[in-house]
Formats: C-alpha cells, structure tokens, sequence
C-alpha cells in the first residue's frame, strides 16, 4: 500500500521539508509538527517546517520553533504538503520546494483534493489531517509520543469546532482519550487552542454582536463589520471567521448573515440551522458552497449588498 511506499522513501530519504497552506489553522499547524516529530523520531535530522506567519495562540504546541520563515536549504530529498486540498494553497514563496524535491507526499483530508503528489494519503471523511496522521502512523508502528499527541489532538480540536460538527467520527474521542492517557492536557489544549481569542478578535465580535439585527421573525440574524471597524482594532486575517456563527447559535434563528467589506466590494457568510439550503442563496448569487454553510462576494455597495442577501434569504423561509 502506498503508505509502505511512503515509509520506504522516508527511510530513504535525509532531508525532509513539510508544507502547509497560509493562514494556517490548528489542524495545519498541528500536522506540520506531528510529521515533523515522526520523522524526527526515525532517526532523521533535517526536518524544516516553513511558513510565513502563524497565530500565536499556537504558541503552545510542542516543537512550534521548528517553524520558520526564511528559507536556509533549497532541495530536499522529500517535500510533505498537509492539511491542502491542492498546491495552490501553499505560499508561492515555498512551492518551489515542493516542485524540487525528490519524492513528493501529502496528507490530506479535504473533499476534491487534486491529488498532486506522487503519494496522496487523503481520507475526505477524516474531520482533521491529523487525525489521517494518526491512523497512518499507527499503520506504519510509528510511536505516538506525548508531544505528537498533543499536535493531533490540537487539529482533532480545532478542525472539528471542539467535538461539535456532524463529522466528528468516533476516532476523534478515541484519540481524546488516548491523548489524556499519553499525559497530554487535553481540556488546557482545547481552551488554549479553541477557546481562547486574542484582544482585537473579542472586540471585532463585540462589535458584531452589537449591530446584530433580527429580521423575518427573528428567522434572520443579521450582522457586518466594515474594513474601518477592523483597522480600528488591529484585527487579523481569520478573526472574522466565526462572527456569523454568533446569529446562527441563536433561539429561533434559521438563517445566519454576516457581512464584510473586502480590499473590493463584500464577502457574505451564510449559515443555515434546519432546512435552508444556505448554498442555493449564495448560488443565486454567484456564490456557492455547503448545505448549511455558504458564501458570496459582491461587487455592489453596502446597502445593495444587505438588501440582495435579505431578499434571497427570505424566499426559502417557511
Ligand atoms: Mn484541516
């Protein structure tokens, strides 16, 4: 099976350099250090993680100094590419490394990967890529440190929003609770990594959650955040991401809306709780995206944007 393969190539190989997307979130992070300490742990020496930037919220996790940003070695025997539904995902400034190495892996668990390695290990019903770590190295015998455990439950956490999406499979407990028997602190990695938000994020929901209005019988939440309102607080690529869940968690609401202004025109979040398709609004639109979980951009100003995605929501309440 190809992952004898991958751990032939492994042993065969000296020099190692693991990728991730930009922007990355806990389950990329996490990915990046567990391959790291795998491979470490066979004996290898030369593993370098690169990416530009990370929150640093992170800042926790074992080995988050094996990252770096400048590039010291061009040509590695192995490029590991994870937690990327495909290449484009990785920073420009690193798919270089990738294109040159020996033997190209990636690990993945996205629907619709594109499948560009020459070894694709990709489970799109795993909630996390740590977690097609996890089953991968217990397949090759690999031990499962303490340190390891700790970056995969960090994704397992992150990527399935704390135990609390649908795809949550009974693995992501299981690894819980194999972690918490390895010695990890679970419950301090889940506030650590999922609960815990940086100033600027708590005041930009604040500010959300201040303007949120209910529209259609409270079926509708309704919020937005403009680019002023985020240079007032410093906020951060990523600090936007669950402000339209904060109208969806509430009593009543079927439809959630949250809209942002972009460098051009508005990016708009739906999310849906019971039986709107909150794709097929978008769609109407010009967007797409999940049955509960959509987006749009428009090139339109902010009042015809609102009154766009008002109108379009309105016509699949019951
Ligand atoms: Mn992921």
């Amino acid at each position: 099976m190809t992952l004898d393969d991958i751990y032939r190539e492994i042993k065969n190989s000296e020099s190692f350099v693991i990728l991730t997307h930009e922007n990355p979130d806990g389950d990329a992070i996490g990915s990046s250090l567990a391959m790291a300490h795998a491979i470490k742990g066979l004996g290898k020496s030369c593993v370098d993680i690169y990416l530009k930037d990370y929150p640093y919220i992170y800042k926790f996790m074992p080995g988050i100094d094996m990252i770096k940003a400048d590039i010291d070695k061009t040509n590695y025997d192995m490029a590991i590419v994870v937690d990327c539904v495909n290449l484009e995902r990785v920073s420009n400034i690193y798919k270089d490394l990738f294109e040159k190495a020996t033997v190209k892996v990636q690990f993945d668990h996205h629907n619709k990967n594109s499948m560009f390695a020459d070894y694709n290990i990709v489970n799109p019903v795993s909630p996390s890529c740590t977690q097609v770590l996890e089953s991968s190295f217990e397949y090759l015998n690999i031990d499962i440190t303490k340190d390891i455990a700790t970056c995969i439950i960090t994704g397992i956490i992150t990527d399935t929003c704390g135990f609390s999406i649908p795809e949550t499979t009974s693995e992501s407990f299981e690894f819980a609770s194999l972690a918490l028997s390895k010695g990890v602190n679970v419950s301090k990695v889940y506030r650590e990594a999922y609960n815990k938000i940086s100033k600027p994020r708590f005041e930009i929901q604040k500010l959300a959650t201040e303007r949120l209005e209910f529209l259609a019988d409270g079926k509708i939440a309704y919020t937005y955040i403009t680019k002023q309102d985020e240079k007032k607080y410093g906020t951060k690529t990523g600090d936007l991401a669950t402000i339209v869940e904060i109208g969806k968690n509430i009593e009543g609401v079927e439809i959630s809306i949250f809209i942002y202004e972009r460098e051009k025109g508005y990016k708009i979040s739906v999310r849906s709780n019971d039986y709107v398709d909150a794709s097929a609004i978008c769609l109407n639109l010009g967007g797409g995206g999940h049955l509960r979980a959509a987006g749009v951009s428009l090139l339109t100003s902010y009042e015809e944007a609102k009154e766009l995605i008002i109108k379009e929501s309105m016509k699949f309440l019951k």
